[in-house]
Formats: C-alpha cells, sequence, structure tokens
C-alpha cells in the first residue's frame, strides 16, 4: 500500500471548514487506499505565541476531532508531532540544506509575517515549511493530501528530497501533492475571494462551535449581485463557494443543486445549507465530548500511534544520519 502523511495544527481548538473538506475528508477517504500516518503538528503551532495549558488541550481536542470526523487508529497511524522527536532532527538536517532565499520565497511566511512586526515574527514561523518537509519525508510519503495553500510547501518538500538525494544518495522518497480540485480552496464567507482562515476570524466557520451561530454565518455571507443560484467562480464567488460546500456535505452535484435552487434566491440556499451543516456537525460535536471526556484513552491511543510513526521515521533518520556522515553512537 502507498503510504499517505499529512498533519494539521492544533492552534485554533476547533478545525474550520475549509479545514476539513480541504484537508480531512480525504484523509478519512485515503484509509482505504494507503498507509496513512496523520499528525497533530504541535511544534508547527508554537511559531506563534501558545498559552500552554491551552496548547497541550487543543492538542487532544484536534485528535479528538480527527477521530470524530473518521480517522480510525487501528487503520491509520494518529499521533502528535512532539511524541516523535526525529522529526524536529530531520528538520535541522533539511534546514542545512534550504536556501535562504528559497526559504525568503514562501508566500504563506509572507502573508502571515506582513501581518504582524517584525520583533514579533519568529525564526520558527519562516522555517515552518522546512519542518514540514522533514514530517513528510520521515515517512517516504507516496501523497500528502492537503489543500491548495500548501501547494508551495509541498514543492519545496519535493525539491530538499531530491537535492539530499542528489548529495548524498537516494534516501527519500519524492512525494506527490495530493489536492481535490473541487476543494481545494473553501473561501471565506466574508470575503469570498480569500481563503477561509483562522487568522482572519469574521468569514470562518468552526465545527465546534454551536451551529447556531455557523447557520447565521452563513445566511449572512457575502453574496454576489444578480438572483440566480448558479456556479461561477470568477463572476459569483460567494454563491459559488456556498455551492461547492453544500455539495461536498451532501455528495449531491452542484449542477443538480443549480436545478433545485433555480427560481429559489440566496435566501434560500443559504437557510438550507445552515441546515445541511447542522446535521453535519451536530453527531461529530457529540463524539468530539465523548473523547474528551476520557483523556486518558485518548492519550493511549495517541501514544500507540508514536510508537508505530517512531518505529518508520526512526528507520529514516538513521539512514539519513549515516548518508551525511555522522558517526554512528558506539
Ligand atoms: N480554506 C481552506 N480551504 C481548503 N483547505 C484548507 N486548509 C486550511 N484552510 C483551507 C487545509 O487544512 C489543512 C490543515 O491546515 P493547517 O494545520 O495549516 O491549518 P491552518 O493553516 O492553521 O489553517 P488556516 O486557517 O489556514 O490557518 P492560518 O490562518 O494560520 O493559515 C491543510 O492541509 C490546509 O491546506
Amino acid at each position: 500500500r502507498p503510504r499517505a502523511l499529512s498533519g494539521i495544527q492544533p492552534t485554533a481548538g476547533s478545525f474550520h471548514l475549509g479545514n476539513y473538506l480541504g484537508a480531512v475528508r480525504q484523509w478519512v477517504a485515503l484509509q482505504e487506499t494507503h498507509d496513512a500516518f496523520y499528525c497533530v503538528v504541535d511544534l508547527h503551532a508554537i511559531t506563534v505565541e501558545q498559552d500552554p495549558k491551552t496548547l497541550r488541550q487543543n492538542t487532544r481536542v484536534s485528535a479528538a476531532q480527527l477521530l470524530a470526523l473518521g480517522i480510525d487508529p487501528d487503520r491509520s497511524t494518529l499521533f502528535v508531532q512532539s511524541h516523535v522527536p526525529e522529526h524536529a532532527q530531520l528538520g535541522w538536517v533539511m534546514q542545512c540544506l534550504t536556501g535562504f532565499g528559497e526559504a525568503g520565497r514562501m508566500t504563506q511566511f509572507k502573508d502571515k509575517s506582513a501581518r504582524q512586526t517584525a520583533d514579533h515574527v519568529g525564526v520558527g514561523l519562516f522555517t515552518y515549511p522546512i519542518l514540514q518537509a522533514a514530517d513528510i519525508l520521515l515517512y517516504q510519503a507516496h501523497h500528502v493530501p492537503v489543500g491548495e495553500d500548501q501547494r508551495q510547501h509541498l514543492e519545496l518538500t519535493r525539491d530538499l528530497a531530491q537535492r539530499f538525494n542528489t548529495r548524498y544518495g537516494k534516501t527519500f522518497r519524492v512525494p506527490e501533492v495530493y489536492i481535490v480540485k473541487d476543494t481545494a480552496k473553501i473561501y471565506d464567507l466574508q470575503d469570498p475571494t480569500a481563503k477561509m482562515s483562522k487568522s482572519v476570524p469574521a468569514g470562518v466557520v468552526e465545527l465546534l462551535e454551536d451551529p447556531k451561530r455557523s447557520a447565521k454565518k452563513i445566511r449572512s455571507a457575502v453574496t454576489d449581485t444578480g438572483r440566480e443560484v448558479v456556479f461561477d467562480a470568477a463572476g459569483k464567488p460567494g454563491v459559488s463557494n456556498l455551492l461547492t460546500i453544500y455539495s461536498a456535505l451532501t455528495g449531491e452535484s452542484i449542477a443538480s443543486l443549480e436545478a433545485a435552487y433555480s427560481g429559489k434566491g440566496y435566501g434560500d440556499l443559504k437557510k438550507d445549507l445552515g441546515e445541511v451543516f447542522t446535521e453535519f456537525v451536530t453527531p461529530f460535536q457529540v463524539k468530539v465530548r465523548e473523547y474528551l471526556d476520557d483523556p486518558g484513552e485518548l492519550d493511549k491511543v495517541l501514544a500507540r500511534g508514536a510508537e508505530r510513526a517512531r518505529e518508520v521515521a526512526a528507520g529514516t533518520l538513521r539512514r539519513a544520519y549515516e548518508r551525511i556522515g555522522f558517526l554512528a553512537p558506539a
């Protein structure tokens, strides 16, 4: 079976619709065909300041959400990044292979750092995609299921794998990005030209918030001029985004939704989507609470995952260290 690897940050506590439709839904599906490794990337989370107690809690909340969304720890390896020290270790090696200018071209860093003053931007935010490369390469992943915003980071990962292999001999598999086109980028409900992102909270739908609040956000989503419910990403980005979400949550095609709403207005679409979303998140929220009611059991699941992940990660790191010329401990 080919390997899949992906990660999600525990920074916000709740996942949002973009995280789910852009990434985690594919993680669940790939369990059928792949030997999958999924991690809560807490090392990445500290690239911006975190409160220790909140970080610890949000790490469990993230794991609980993954389980509630359908990640099966008996089929996939579910773990916390900091439990596997090889991530940080290979991360250092990858930093030494990355050009300063190359790292500086990462658009996510440019966007995120532009929102803060220079003194608040840590070096970790700059080297974030390099650690991400290590996350992926440690597991010799064939496919990396992510949203469109990660495409550039995946290119860097591929470049670093090739560079290492050229310099030291074939060690890493060069991974392929796995992006599902229809849901690759879910847009902000208040600004449907920008990606839905927890950094800009106004138009974000969170899976763990009160669904009444989500339904209200959906009802007040910015839509477009005109009143026909048709998919037109350039001309009607707001309505198109709602149709994408609706279609992804129900499995109905965009064409059949257009037909169903012909003669109706944006208001009907938004009201119904609020209901569709509520139906989806209500049982999910119950499951998350159940997992969180038994943190001891949850921690055991994560410990088992870390043990399995380490077996693979340690083997890869050992080979990389040898190739580099590090003296093996006697
Ligand atoms: N809007 C989105 N559409 C599709 N996919 C998305 N992802 C994130 N936003 C969207 C995908 O979710 C996965 C986890 O991403 P992450 O852990 O990097 O989450 P994040 O970046 O913290 O989420 P945000 O909201 O995007 O955070 P900020 O505002 O910090 O950038 C990834 O596969 C990502 O592609």
